[in-house]
Formats: C-alpha cells, structure tokens, sequence
C-alpha cells in the first residue's frame, strides 16, 4: 500500500470468510495534525475506530481486525507534506490471538496464562494487571459498636 503525495485514499482490505486481518506499518510519516490515517476494524465509516495515527510515529503495535475486513482511511490538507506511509497486511485465522490457556488457567487481557487461582486474589499476577481487575471488592473496613 502506497500513497501519492496530496491525495485522500480509502482502502478497504478483505480478507477470506473467518479470517481477519493484520495490519503492519513499515513507515509513517504524515503532517502531525492536518494529515491522519484512520484505522477502523470493518468496512465502512461506522466501523469501530481502532487507531487514528498523524506524524511520524505509526502505531506502536500491529492492528488486528476482529473480522474480515479492515478499513484503512488517509485524509490530508493540501499543505504541508510527510513521506506519507507504508503499511502491508496479511491475513490468516485468528491473528493476533493469544494461544489459549489450560481449562485451569486465567487468561490474562494481553495472553499471558496464570493458575486460576491467582485471579481476584489480592495479588497481581498477570504482566497488565487484569487478574484483579474486574473482581468485587472483598476486603472492607468494619466498624465495631459496642454499647456500653
Ligand atoms: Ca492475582
């Protein structure tokens, strides 16, 4: 993918039925603020946004799409230029997706497997935190009252 220099371009990958997508920058360089690609996950300008990404930094990470399709959106002024960018995808079944774990296991939000046990435990366990961070609040203060 490749974009001429004061030119908008919408493209629209597909991949194969049960596939998605995974979007890679090879370079990045727009306008900082007047010039921005838009990644949404789908086809179509109500899609999900997943990334809206101006300057010189790309994404820090790939994009993955969660269905078959991924919609790649540059929008520029007539002013001001960068290098513009390059970016390739591949498709495949399930990109992106961590390896399940063991039935045991909690899965934490970024993959990494922990045993089930650590999950709500007090104690972080997982690398991003997740394992504790949808749990009910367990510990409390209690007050004592006794009469006299
Ligand atoms: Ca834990």
């Amino acid at each position: 993918m490749q974009t001429s220099r004061q030119r908008d371009g919408l493209w629209t990958l597909h991949a194969l039925q049960g596939q998605n997508i995974q979007l890679h920058f090879l370079d990045f360089d727009v306008e900082a603020t007047y010039d921005m690609v838009e990644v949404r996950d789908g086809a179509g300008p109500n899609s999900t946004l997943m990334a809206v990404l101006t300057g010189s930094t790309g994404p820090a990470h790939d994009l993955f799409s969660t269905s078959n399709q991924m919609t790649v959106w540059f929008f520029t002024d007539s002013g001001g230029y960068g290098r513009g960018f390059r970016a390739n995808f591949t498709s495949g079944v399930d990109l992106g997706s961590p390896a399940p774990c063991a039935a045991a296991q909690f899965q934490c939000q970024m993959g990494a497997c922990i045993h089930g046990n650590g999950q709500c435990d007090g104690v972080v366990n997982c690398p991003d935190g997740s394992d504790e961070a949808d749990c009910e609040m367990s510990s409390g203060v209690v007050i004592v009252a006794q009469s006299p």
